[in-house]
């Protein structure tokens, strides 16, 4: 297999700056690396956020962003083991981490502060060749469609992480807010395969018959709904035993925490710029709510996710389009206009 020595990518020099589609050299995958012939990235709204510079962690620049690629394994550094040419092969946004501290051995990869991050620390997977640490890199079985497969190596892996966060059971309620979105897609479906009930909060008509075909029982919309809390207490018949933020509100937190059941679960996922929980601190005692933050996922929630997509319980609601089209994505998702995720596909 020949690697060329320069790629298409989409790069940029400064936060906010130009989204430069260009040729940029190929590189080198280092000891502990693959290099994966990326075919389909992802577009995370974690794209859109470190390429403006929402949050108070410096990206590296220039920036190849991207953390949803889903390739073929096309070289390796001399001390990877396990891995063969033509493996496929998924960069996550967690890339690597230093698997010594006391968090990585606990398995709580992602918050190792080491921990390096595809398309925020490490260039990503909007390029046609990516290098990811071989430890991390997720493995794809061979007979799933590589298009379908990059959501989930980030908003799957997600999702699917928060739901067992909220630590409810089987035929209980839990609430997506931002469940039209790429997160919020796939979290419906994780929870219908889980066995929650899924009440479901985003705008417009549109995204309601969107959530409700991916199994959504109840829907809210919270661009017409004067009392939100209200409306959901009331469908889900006293709150949601759980409730997974992926909206990018801050407003839209503050409300799950009202909302939630007495001794229910709020989990944080989305990331607002400069957001903070604010929350009636008499209601989340005499409720006794919990409040967890929850952050992609680690090596096994990564094998898990892909299980479920693996075996059809999770079909990725997916829009396919060139990786030189990912500046009107952008747009797109700043305007909240997205149903499910865009993919693009690095040779266009
Ligand atoms: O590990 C993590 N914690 C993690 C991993 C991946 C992504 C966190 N994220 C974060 C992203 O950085 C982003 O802040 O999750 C958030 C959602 O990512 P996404 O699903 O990729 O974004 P999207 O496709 O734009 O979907 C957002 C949805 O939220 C809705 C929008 O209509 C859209 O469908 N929404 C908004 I904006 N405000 C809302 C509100 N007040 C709302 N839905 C309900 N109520
Ligand atoms: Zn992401």
């Amino acid at each position: 297999m020949s690697i060329p020595k320069t790629q298409k990518a989409v790069i940029f020099e400064e936060n906010g700056g130009p989204l430069l589609y260009k040729d940029i050299p190929v590189p080198e995958p280092k000891a502990n690396e693959l290099l994966v012939n990326i075919k389909y990235s992802g577009v995370c709204h974690t794209d859109l956020h470190a390429w403006k510079g929402d949050w108070p962690l410096a990206t590296k620049l220039p920036l190849v962003g991207g953390h949803e690629g889903a390739g073929v394994v096309v070289g390796m550094g001399k001390n990877v083991k396990g891995w063969e040419i033509g493996d496929y092969a998924g960069v996550k946004w967690l890339n690597g981490s230093c698997l010594g501290c006391e968090f990585c051995q606990h398995g709580d990869e992602p918050n190792c502060a080491d921990a390096d991050l595809s398309g925020y620390t490490h260039d990503g997977s909007f390029e046609q060749y990516a290098t990811a640490d071989a430890v991390q890199a997720a493995r794809i079985p061979k007979h799933v469609d590589l298009a379908q497969a990059a959501p989930i190596l980030c908003a799957g892996i997600t999702v699917y992480k928060a739901l067992k966060t909220a630590n409810v059971s089987a035929g209980q309620w839990v609430c997506i807010s931002g469940a039209g979105g790429g997160l919020g897609s796939l979290a419906i479906q994780y929870a219908k395969a889980m066995g929650y009930r899924v009440a479901a909060i985003d705008g417009g008509e549109e995204k309601e018959e969107f959530c409700k075909s991916l199994g959504a029982e109840v829907f809210i919309d919270f661009t017409k709904t004067k009392d939100i809390v209200k409306e959901v207490v009331a469908a889900t018949n006293g709150g949601p035993h759980g409730a997974i933020n992926v909206s990018v509100s801050e407003k839209a937190i503050a409300q799950s925490v009202e909302y939630i059941r007495s001794t229910g679960t709020v989990v944080l996922v989305g990331l607002p710029a400069g957001a903070k929980v604010v929350a009636p601190v008499f209601d989340a005692v005499v409720k006794s709510v919990s409040i967890r933050g929850s952050y992609v996922g680690n090596r096994a929630d990564s094998a898990e996710a892909l299980d479920f997509f693996a075996r059809g319980l999770i079909k990725c609601p997916i829009k396919i389009v060139g990786l030189s089209e990912l500046p009107s994505i952008y747009e797109l998702m700043e305007q909240g206009k997205i149903l499910g995720r865009y993919v693009v596909d690095t040779s266009k």
